[in-house]
């Protein structure tokens, strides 16, 4: 691939990519792009020169993608501290093809709403170098948050809201929940549910922590998969009795995806998201059967990775349409840090050790990967990790295609590359992953933000702290 300056522009645009493979959701076909002001304004047959050139020959050139679930500073209890930032993590998002985030402005219980947004703007602001929108988590829905905040909020431009079922700090009551699904329907947000039974998990974790069983793979046994089925089912009933759609976040396995496409077969709306760890991990990677000692606390997630029948249900499931969006739940906890994974300093009993996976940058290439090996489609890909994200959460058609009028967010992606993931090679702050040593096929090399180019052949340009921009998000399309 050779970029070049090219000879003064006789049609005004900045930047035209010449011979790119384009491949979006639904189409695939070669022509030039033509970018101006940070928009695409053409797409054609030998476009005039541009102040700028780039070759795309032998790449193929897809939407940047759109990660619509991370977590990036945000604030947690208990002395725990996130390892990236908005810069750091947008920073990795982008090396690994991801043009926009969408983390979370984390109400605490007994704080506003608002106030979490204003915090999150000013933890954004001078820091990201991509486009983001912000979900909002709502864990105390108290009748000022129900009826005044979060009506204007959804006005202005936070039209997607995560609501847990578990974890002391943020679930809700089955009350709470429907509160929250009839102010959404009344307001058309899109609730996103983290499905996990809170009782059965505290049972269960007080059973094993009294038995002596502390160690990172007890995590697992505390969250079996038929406590995330009891909570799907339960959180799909509320859907259907509130008369509202939701959007179903982390699926780990089989069970739960049973409940979903027995959701969606009675024509309710049920969407559906899953991630990285689970098609990668397994229980065995928090120690189930090995001796991994501590190390597998690097793998604590929830719901928790489960067994290889159910990574494959996992695959299936994205090849068969139950699974509408695949993000990477980025959770930066560092391992050796006593403020991460080892919490004040020490190994910590299972049920102390905070929650989550680093993935920013790998979800991608780990989900190209399966392209590679027959699992998905190539325009499932792009659906899966920039269209339908980009629909559902009110940021198409400027995000998540490449068509004339979107943002010039653009990858050009070497799909014959091989990577060994490393540590080392990431961009995050993060001080490990948990796939290192995965040999995955495909890997970004060029990215543009806004016609911007921030990744030129693998090389991170170090772009302005801060030029990345607040999205508005606009009503779910779904
Ligand atoms: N579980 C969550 O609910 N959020 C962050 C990461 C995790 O494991
Ligand atoms: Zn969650
Ligand atoms: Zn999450």
């Amino acid at each position: 691939m050779k970029d070049k300056q090219a000879m003064p522009s006789d049609n005004n645009l900045d930047l035209v990519i010449r011979n790119a493979e384009v491949v979006t959701a639904s189409d695939r076909f070669i022509c030039d792009i033509g970018v101006r002001d940070g928009k695409i304004v053409a797409l054609g047959q030998s476009l005039g020169n541009a102040k700028e050139e780039i070759d795309a020959s032998g790449m193929l050139v897809l939407p940047g993608g759109v990660d619509a679930h991370c977590h990036l500073d945000q604030p947690m209890p208990d002395g725990i501290r996130m390892a990236d930032d908005f810069f750091t993590g947008t920073r990795a998002a982008v090396c690994g093809g991801t043009t926009t985030v969408i983390p979370f402005a984390a109400q605490e219980k007994g704080g506003s709403l608002k106030e979490a947004v204003m915090d999150y703007h000013r933890r954004a602001d001078g820091r990201a170098v991509i486009d983001y929108a912000f979900h909002l988590i709502v864990a105390d829905p108290t009748p000022a948050v129900l009826n005044e905040e979060l009506p204007v909020l959804i006005q202005e431009g936070f039209t997607s809201f995560k609501v847990y079922m578990t974890y002391d700090d943020l679930k809700l009551s089955d009350r709470e929940m429907l509160e929250v699904l009839d102010v959404a329907r009344r307001h058309k947000a899109l609730v996103m549910v983290h499905a996990e039974n809170a009782d059965c998990i505290s049972w269960l974790t007080e059973k094993l922590i009294n038995e002596g069983n502390i160690e990172p793979r007890f995590h697992g046994l505390s969250r079996p998969s038929v406590v995330e089925r009891e909570a799907t089912h339960r959180a799909i009933s509320f859907a259907e009795l509130v008369d509202v759609p939701i959007l179903i976040v982390h699926v780990s396995g089989k069970e739960a995806i049973e409940q979903i496409r027995w959701a969606q077969g009675r024509g309710l709306k049920i969407l559906a998201e899953t991630c990285p760890q689970y098609l990668y991990l397994t229980a065995e990677d928090m120690g189930l059967h090995g001796d991994h000692g501590y190390e597998g606390a690097k793998c604590v997630c929830s719901p928790p990775p489960r067994d290889p029948e159910n990574q494959k249900a996992v695959w299936h499931a994205l090849a068969n349409g139950v699974f509408s969006v695949f993000s990477s739940d980025h959770a930066p906890f560092n391992y050796d840090d006593p403020k991460g994974k080892k919490l004040g300093g020490e190994a910590q009993p299972f049920n102390h050790i905070p929650n989550g996976v680093p993935g920013i940058e790998t979800r991608l290439p780990l989900l190209f990967d399966g392209v590679r090996r027959g699992k998905l489609s190539l325009h499932q890909f792009v659906e899966l990790t920039a269209y339908k994200p980009a629909k559902i959460y009110g940021l198409y058609p400027r995000k998540g295609t490449i068509a004339v009028g979107a943002d010039a967010d653009i990858v050009l992606w070497d799909p014959n590359r091989k990577v060994r993931i490393a540590n080392s090679s990431l961009h995050h702050a993060v001080d490990y992953t948990p796939y290192e040593g995965i040999e995955v096929t495909g890997w970004p090399m060029t990215t543009l933000s806004r016609g911007e180019v921030i990744v030129r052949n693998g090389e991170y340009l170090e772009p302005t702290a801060g030029r990345g921009r607040f999205l508005k998000a606009g009503q779910p399309e779904l």
